[in-house]
């Protein structure tokens, strides 16, 4: 099997090229031209707001399977930056859909990553939410989300392209920006152990319910939908159990070496935030046999690891991440 992975300097890509390559996979691997592929496989410069390069890959590499991860990912920036979102998320995902279409290779197997934000304000009840659970963005990055799965099955129909459309619920792990929560905490802590912040750590709304997965078990997802998941289908990817905030903070500071206050600070709070997402995840395990196996305890466990490495070898100030 030969796979092409667009966007793959980002959080998930290293791990899915490490996910591939280990079963076997030939993988390529795209990044913009000021990124870098961090795992060791044939890297290509792409940016998906450039259509002909797109067609131009396709018809290079050939791919059997196309993993189309290149994203504004982020909830925060998408309310800061709507047009960017906008642009990337759904004209980028069109590109990529008609470089597809028209690639000389015509039996390509793309599968589009989506998120469980896409469901957004859900009715009450409704969880855990099926896949045929209408959908209601919250927020900028959801509806641009909504938007990449509609049109992959538009495709998918109107030009019988073989297409899966995920929806990844929240993953984490080691590596992961700290915009995201588990990363946010972790690198907090492990700040506060090397004595270079204040005993504080610093937390938004601890009452939200999230599913959490580690991103080793999402990426396996991943490769276990492109061997076997069905054409024109959507599926989400989850643990199928949403814990709190709360759950992830106490677990996080249980790993803490020494005594953390926590301060609410209310610029952590965001626009908009649905109080609970939970996937129904009996469709992948059907179609594929996939659950999550890591414990959200050892993917915490593993992050504040992860956070203590990396400032030790960057001496008193880690910077920006990512
Ligand atoms: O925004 P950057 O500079 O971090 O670059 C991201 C890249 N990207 C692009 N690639 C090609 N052409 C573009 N016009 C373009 N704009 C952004 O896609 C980044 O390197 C990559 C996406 O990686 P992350 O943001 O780290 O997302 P992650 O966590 O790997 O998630 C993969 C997929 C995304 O579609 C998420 O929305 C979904 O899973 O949950």
């Amino acid at each position: 099997m030969k796979a092409l992975i667009i966007g793959a300097a980002g959080f998930v890509g290293g791990y899915l090229i490490r996910e591939l390559s280990a079963a076997g996979w030939e993988v390529h691997a795209t990044c913009l031209p000021n990124e870098k592929i961090s795992e060791d496989c044939p890297a290509h410069t792409l940016d998906i707001m450039q259509k002909a390069d797109i067609s131009a890959l396709l018809d290079e590499v050939t791919p059997d399977i196309v993993y189309h991860l290149a994203a504004q990912s982020s909830v925060s920036v998408s309310w800061k930056k709507p047009q960017l979102t906008a642009e990337i998320n759904v004209v980028g995902t069109i590109n990529v859909l008609e470089a597809l279409r028209e690639a000389k290779k015509q039996d390509i197997r793309t599968v589009l990553i989506g998120s469980g934000e896409e469901y957004g304000y859900i009715r009450q009840g409704a969880c855990p939410l099926s896949e045929s659970e209408p959908l209601n963005p919250g927020n900028i990055y959801a509806a641009t989300k909504a938007c990449q799965g509609m049109l992959g099955e538009i495709y998918a129909r109107a030009y019988k392209m073989d297409i899966i459309m995920v929806r990844a619920f929240n993953h984490s792990g080691p590596k992961q920006s700290n915009i995201f929560v588990i990363s946010d905490f972790c690198r907090q802590i492990a700040e506060i152990e090397k004595g270079i912040k204040e005993p504080v750590i610093s937390v938004g709304n601890l009452s939200a319910k999230r599913d959490f997965t580690d991103v080793r078990d999402v990426v396996r997802a991943y490769r276990l939908l492109g061997e076997k998941g069905k054409s024109g289908t959507v599926y989400n990817v989850g643990r199928g159990r949403a814990v709190t905030i709360q759950f992830i903070l106490d677990t996080a500071l249980s790993f803490a070496k020494c005594d953390i206050e926590v301060k609410q600070d209310p610029s952590r709070m965001r626009a908009s935030d649905i109080p609970l997402i939970e996937p129904d995840v009996s469709r992948i395990l059907a179609d594929t046999g996939w659950s999550a196996e890591i414990t959200m305890e050892q993917t915490v466990e593993d992050t504040l690891n992860y956070w203590r490495k990396k400032l030790m070898s960057c001496g008193t100030s880690l910077g920006k991440e990512h």
